[in-house]
């Protein structure tokens, strides 16, 4: 099974011959089927590709030159043992920072491997913040007080209205049967709606309408549906008054009594470009099909202040009586069905190796307020601010070593020029890879990872009910080992004990057993196991049937719209009740004279993140490119396939335009995940949209990488 991080999980059915992978074919069996999309059916050329790495490196050149030489195992790992165990004897454990992502959406080879070790050898410093919906988090922890907010995508076929708000799953999978369940929900006469800057192949396969909207102001949006709502009394007070609470004071705020200003259509026209007729329409609409799915997408949560477009989106499900009920949806988004919350025990994602508690943070003084809000750390885009100022710049200590895991760092994290400085600056950075990415060019030590062909593991997709086993089935590459193993034998050499006293296939087989899986074996052989549930599952349902027996997990025991909890917080920007907060690098922003292109950053579908770049057949599918509309194109003398330069104080980054009607004028996309490659004047040649993000993250944590602005030009 392949789980590549894109939210899906999909079985392939690997053709071997004599240890060698000959042909790859998906699922083609019951419904719904698995099936793979292009990027697994491709991995055949991602296993084999020339550039894969396949032995152990240390670095002769200058950090960041690019320069390697092979070295045996027993070097890079005595070198990183020993490098780790001075850093942290010379500088305090947490100068040791782990930066760990998600390669593979799986049990064993993820966090929990390093997180073990470097634990066990004393702590390392964190850092926080969820790159995909840290919006989506908090708002549902706020106002649900769960992040397990979602049903299964079976349920798609009982709403009579959809609206996929910054939601492109034709691109972004999120879900092996997300689109399937679509195209049916379309054919048994469902609308569907899309609210995006972009005509998404989403919205061109299924919508019947398309609303576009500028970035980073969806929360105005939705204010305004409510204004709608409440003016032509067509919210579900009754449903408002059983299980929420706090809509009184929304009101208030939503119709101009407490501030003067009523947030009506007309007042989020110009903010948004939505025509008020348009947010009418859309507001009665959704206020009188029933049932309907506001199906938030996390993108609009990635921008400043994105925790109060998905508080907002949360409210409007409330108003419309959609949450716990066939057809609707709670209008959250956050760990959908991947870290539990469906009706069968499912934790494949967190990690299959025992945690122990990480000293440093375990001391770290924490801000009151719910556990998730964790200020005092360092927050994941400022981690190269970080390590550049170290103390001096008022954080907890001097970072002088890098781990890097499953992450591409210099790639997908903003203001890459300023991540590349930091980089150079560290004393000490080891970078477990597969192929040579810009971050693993700046290593000191880099360690060949094994694909998940080559290894065994446990896997979920998003949005149906199955577990799947990511077989080996082949022998590692090369001297590739499986992450557990690196850091398994890491700590043999820093002296640890009792890292593991499993075999793989007992850890795996455990899991599966405590995941509900009555028979490893069959799990095995089949490559997937079905959990067999009475119909489609509806997040919140027995809160909303039977509510005085199953109050919400929040402290009022309601939907908190209204949240005392964080009045009495009372920190800037996070207030009590969804708001809309101008954001900086908006179309208001005085910035914007000077850059006055709105910058979004797509997730692309020949790709998941970054990985997959370097895959021939992929980069045939989708060329890299800036998408812009044709106006914006006009104005600056630019033709479709043009070079351009896309910059502002950040970066700049030099790539072809694609001149289109299916990007709203004022607004460019660049599609994240490009590798990184400035030439010698530091202009980016690839097209990596990081170059132009910024660091500066929204009041609850969310990753504003739908917040920057930008200036086109054609190149000369
Ligand atoms: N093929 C592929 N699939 C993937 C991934 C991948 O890289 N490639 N990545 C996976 C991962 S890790 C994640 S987190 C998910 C991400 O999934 P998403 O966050 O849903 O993906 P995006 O492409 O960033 O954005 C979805 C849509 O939101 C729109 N959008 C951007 N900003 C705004 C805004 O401010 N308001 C509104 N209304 N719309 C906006 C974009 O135009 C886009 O059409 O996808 C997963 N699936
Ligand atoms: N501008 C912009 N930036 C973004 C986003 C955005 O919307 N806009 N989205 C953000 C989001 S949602 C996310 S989740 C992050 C993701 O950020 P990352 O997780 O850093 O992105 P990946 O490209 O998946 O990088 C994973 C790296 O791990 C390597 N690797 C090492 N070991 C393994 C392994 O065992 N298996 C696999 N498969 N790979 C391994 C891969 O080769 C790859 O280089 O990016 C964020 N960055
Ligand atoms: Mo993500």
């Amino acid at each position: 099974m392949c789980a590549s991080h894109c939210g899906g999980a999909c079985l392939l059915k690997v053709h071997v011959r004599d240890g060698i992978i000959t042909r790859i074919e998906t699922d083609d069996g019951e419904e719904p089927q698995l099936r793979g999309c292009l990027r697994g059916r491709a991995y055949r050329q991602r296993v084999y590709a020339p550039d894969r790495l396949l032995y152990p490196l240390k670095r002769v050149g200058q950090r960041g030159e690019g320069k390697f030489e092979r070295i045996s195992w027993d070097e890079a790992l005595d070198t990183t043992a020993r490098e780790l165990l001075r850093v942290r004897d010379t500088y305090g454990p947490a100068s040791i920072i782990l930066a760990q992502m998600t390669g593979d959406v799986c049990s064993l080879n993820n966090f929990g491997a390093m997180d073990r070790l470097l634990s066990m050898a004393g702590g390392y410093t964190s850092p926080w913040g969820v790159t995909s919906f840290q919006g989506g988090v908090y708002a549902s922890l706020v106002t649900y007080g769960t992040w397990f907010c979602s049903n299964t995508r079976d349920d798609l076929l009982n709403s009579r209205l959809i609206i996929m708000w910054g939601w492109d799953p034709a691109s972004t999978v999120t879900g092996p049967n997300t689109c399937w369940y679509l195209a049916q929900a379309r054919e048994a006469g469902a609308r569907i709606i899309c609210v995006d800057p972009r005509y998404t192949d989403s919205a061109a396969t299924f919508a019947h309408q398309w609303i576009p909207i500028r970035p980073g102001t969806d929360t105005a949006m939705l204010l305004a549906m409510a204004h709608v709502m409440i003016r032509e009394k067509l919210h579900d007070q009754a449903f408002l008054s059983t299980y929420t609470v706090g809509f009184d004071r929304f009101s208030d705020y939503v119709m101009g009594a407490e501030d003067g200003l009523p947030k009506t259509p007309r007042w989020a026209e110009p903010i948004t470009g939505v025509p008020a007729a348009t947010i009418e329409q859309l507001a009665r609409e959704y206020a009188t099909t029933r049932p309907a799915a506001l199906m938030t997408g996390i993108a609009p949560g990635r921008t400043a202040y994105g925790e109060q477009y998905h508080r907002a989106a949360i409210t409007l499900a409330a108003m419309t009586g959609n949450v716990g009920v066939h057809g609707g949806d709670a209008g959250a988004r956050a760990w959908e069905s991947v870290m539990g919350g469906f009706p069968y025990p499912v934790n494949s994602m967190i990690s299959a190796i025992p945690r122990v508690s990480n000293p440093v943070e375990k001391a770290f003084p924490r801000t009151a307020g719910p556990l998730f809000y964790r200020r005092p750390r360092i927050h994941f885009s400022r981690l190269a601010d970080a390590i550049l100022k170290g103390k001096a710049g008022g954080y907890h200590a001097d970072y002088k070593a890098l781990v890097v895991a499953q992450c591409n760092y210099l790639v997908q994290f903003p203001n890459s020029n300023k991540i590349a400085r930091a980089l150079k600056s560290l004393e000490f950075m080891v970078v477990e890879e597969q192929f040579m990415t810009p971050t693993a060019s700046y290593a000191d030590i880099v360690l060949p990872v094994a694909s998940f062909m080559e290894r065994n593991d446990l896997t979920q997709g998003v949005g149906t009910a199955y577990i799947g086993s990511m077989n080996r089935v082949i022998e590692p590459l090369g001297e590739c080992k499986p992450p557990w193993r690196i850091a398994a034998e890491l700590a043999e050499r820093m002296g640890l004990d009792g890292y593991l006293d499993k075999s793989e296939e007992e850890v795996l087989e455990e899991r599966a057993r405590q995941n509900g899986v009555p028979d490893y074996g069959a799990l095995k052989e089949r490559g997937v196991y079905r959990y067999q549930l009475p119909g489609p599952f509806v997040a919140f349902k027995e809160q909303i049937e039977d509510p005085a027996n199953h109050p919400f997990p929040t402290p009022s025991g309601k939907i908190e719209i209204y949240s005392q909890q964080w009045e009495e917080l009372g920190i800037e920007g996070l207030p009590p009740l969804p708001r809309y907060f101008e954001s900086w690098e908006g179309r208001s922003d005085p910035l914007a004279e000077k850059y006055p292109l709105q910058l979004i950053t797509t997730h692309f579908k020949r790709r998941a993140l970054s990985q997959f770049e370097n895959i021939p057949w992929l980069r045939e599918v989708q060329e890299q490119a800036l998408l812009m509309n044709a106006s914006d194109a006009e104005a600056r003398g630019i033709r479709n396939g043009d070079m351009v330069r896309v910059f502002n104080d950040r970066g700049e980054t030099v790539i072809r335009a694609r001149v289109t009607e299916r990007i709203m004028p004022g607004v460019v996309d660049l599609p994240h995940g490009a590798w990184y490659a400035p030439d010698e004047k530091g202009v980016d040649r690839a097209g990596c949209a990081n170059v132009l993000t910024s660091e500066e993250y929204s009041p609850g944590g969310s990753f504003p990488y739908n917040t920057a602005l930008v200036q086109v030009e054609k190149l000369d």
